[in-house]
């Protein structure tokens, strides 16, 4: 059988995790229109008739303002190596810029097989697909190259055939019933994040990490309490809305995901907490976990 270990790179919001929750059809990485939503490095597993690929998800590379923005690129670049295939998803439908080249000057994925995938092509004109192929060649002359829809699941079908061609003879990683090796709290909090952002606008939704107070599992409905963090005492009240409105319907909206997840009624419990540059302040990144401990 084949298989064997897979990096998803790319640029903020050119449908990397998108990509991998269709490969794999289940929802392990949350998805939204915000630019750098993945913050963290993401497995997602494809089980196939003697073919098992490990994804691994990763944040958006780009040129980082925050100490936390350097932890993802790093979470990125360290996922790259000790791949078997790495994967580079390119968003079509945006003409070659500043982004792209800093990532093709960063990201070091020379000595390992590259699939370019020239993602969101519903979104470009054919001269527009040409253009971004061809300075993406030019960078990796010896990748092959796929055009997809990720949305759509578009021409995965050839993706998933490309990898297993690249892919060594190995054993099966994980056991059938594995699909993440994320566990429920780290999905608990990763859904809270995604209304939150699905939300918010502009620069808030970068500013904001969800702390998990406590969980009481035994209770029923199990009882979960938690907090989003924010970086200004200004941005407390946006997350808040207008007589709390907006946390009700973000608390609602997790809820009703988080219930779906776990098969068990819930009960949400919402706070809302200042941490004045949690960004870029060290002891945080940990204790949100952005940085390894050392
Ligand atoms: N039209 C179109 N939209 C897409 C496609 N793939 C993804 N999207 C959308 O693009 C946006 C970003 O998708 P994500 O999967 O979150 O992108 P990402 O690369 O994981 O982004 P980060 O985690 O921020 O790095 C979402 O609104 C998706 O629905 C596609 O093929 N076509
Ligand atoms: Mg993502």
């Amino acid at each position: 059988m084949k298989s064997g270990f897979v990096a998803i790179l790319g640029r903020p919001n050119v449908g990397k995790s998108t990509l991998l929750n269709r490969l794999i059809q289940r929802h392990v990485s949350i998805v939204t229109d915000k630019a750098q939503t993945t913050r963290n490095n993401i497995k997602g597993i494809y089980h196939g008739e003697d073919l098992q690929i490990i994804f691994v998800d990763t944040p958006g590379i780009h040129k980082p303002e925050q100490k936390l923005g350097q932890e993802m690129n790093n979470m990125a670049y360290s996922a790259a190596h000790d791949v078997d295939v790495s994967i580079l998803v390119v968003d079509a439908s945006k003409p070659f810029g500043v982004g792209d080249q800093y990532l093709i000057d960063h990201l070091d994925i020379h000595n390992t097989p590259l699939i370019i995938v020239i993602n969101k092509i519903d979104l470009a004109r054919i001269n527009q697909v040409q253009a971004i192929k061809e300075e993406y060649q030019k960078a990796f002359p010896k990748a092959s190259i796929i055009e997809t829809v990720a949305i759509d699941s578009f021409n995965l079908d050839t993706l998933l055939n490309k990898i297993k061609e690249l892919l060594p003879e190995g054993p099966r990683y994980y056991p059938m019933d594995v699909i993440s090796d994320k566990d429920e709290i780290f999905q608990i909090k990763e859904i809270i994040r995604e209304k939150v952002l699905k939300e918010l606008r502009q620069e808030v939704p970068h500013s904001i990490a969800i702390y998990m107070e406590n969980i009481a599992w035994e209770k029923s409905p199990i009882e979960i309490r938690a907090s989003i963090i924010v970086e200004r005492d200004g941005q407390k009240g946006i997350v808040l809305g207008a007589g709390g409105k907006r946390i009700r319907s973000i608390g609602t909206k997790a809820r009703m995901d988080i219930e779906k997840m776990l098969r068990k009624h819930v009960y949400l419990e919402l706070f809302v907490k200042v941490e004045e540059d949690w960004r870029n302040n060290e002891t945080a990144l940990k204790k949100y976990g952005y940085k390894k401990e050392e």
